[in-house]
């Protein structure tokens, strides 16, 4: 499929998506929900790709729902039709298949983020942050809505349930070194820095035994909502499956002709 409002490549078992609507800060839109779709299904199918980088191009990562389109559907004669219909078909399967597929997903960002732009965000495993860019979770309230497409689950997950209240009503502009305080991100750097940055955490990641990664992010994702007996049940059920790839023999054994 040829995109018009993704960029996408693969260089050495990377991928490296590209949201490329930069005219409106990568807004999300009908066609970049399809081409996303799409672009996460190949990612998820292609055994050459082992981590992918998600950015924007321009000056922003993504503002969320194109609020043009949005107004366009209100205006329709027919009406809007159920906004709770358009998230569990548009954005709610595009967050659960960054959670679910195994492989690991990386937000390079970039510039500013608002609205489902921060969910897009906060769904993925690892996230770097330009020192220029902010989060605007506020976008929401601002057009009497709450935040959506996970936001209300990731941030009091990830900053606990005051700063995610603050976030969702007061900040206008959550700063990088705030939301690398806060835990929303894993890193802040120079604006030249970030996809570099990203790069080499890809190719790290690379270098490790892609079903071991793979099965570690089930296993944290579930043990966000699981006890500790769940969990310890849980990784006693991934670890046998961890334990019968080759990988693993072949790993312990390299670990130990070292030593010997
Ligand atoms: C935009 C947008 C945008 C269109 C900037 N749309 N053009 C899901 C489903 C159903 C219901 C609704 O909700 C959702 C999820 C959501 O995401 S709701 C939240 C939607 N997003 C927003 O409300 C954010 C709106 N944008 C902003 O608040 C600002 O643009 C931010 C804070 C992101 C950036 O501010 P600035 O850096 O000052 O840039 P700007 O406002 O000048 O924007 C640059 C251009 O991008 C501008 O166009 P122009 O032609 O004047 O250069 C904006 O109109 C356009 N743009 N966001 N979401």
């Amino acid at each position: 499929m040829a995109y018009e409002t993704l960029l996408y490549e693969v260089q050495e078992g990377i991928a490296i998506i590209t949201l490329n609507r930069p005219d409106v800060l990568n807004a999300f839109n009908e066609q970049m929900f399809r081409e996303l779709q799409d672009v996460l299904r190949t990612v998820e199918r292609d055994e050459a790709v082992h981590v992918a980088i998600v950015t924007g191009a321009g000056r922003g990562f993504c503002a969320g729902q194109d609020l043009t389109e949005m107004r366009a559907r209100y205006e329709q004669p027919e009406g809007a039709g159920s906004i709770g219909e358009h998230l569990r078909s548009r954005y709610n399967p595009l967050i659960l298949r960054l959670r679910n597929t195994e492989k690991p997903f990386i937000a390079a960002i970039n510039g500013v983020a608002a609205g489902a732009g921060c969910s897009l965000a906060l769904a993925c495993d690892l996230r770097v942050m330009a020192e220029t860019a902010s989060f605007v979770f506020n976008a929401f309230a601002k057009i009497s809505l709450i935040p959506d497409s996970g936001s209300t689950w990731f941030l009091p997950h990830l900053a606990g349930y005051a700063r995610a209240f603050e976030a969702a009503t007061l900040i206008d502009r959550l700063e990088a070194s705030r939301a690398l305080a806060w835990g929303l991100v894993n890193a802040v750097v120079p604006p030249d820095q970030v996809m570099p940055t990203a790069q080499e955490w890809a190719d790290r990641l690379r270098a490790l035994p892609g079903r071991a990664v793979g099965l570690l992010k089930r296993a944290l994702h579930r043990a966000m909502t699981f006890t500790l007996e769940q969990s310890l049940d849980y990784e006693a059920h991934l670890q046998e499956v961890a334990a019968r790839t080759p990988e693993h023999r072949e790993r312990v054994e390299a670990f130990l002709r070292r030593r010997g």
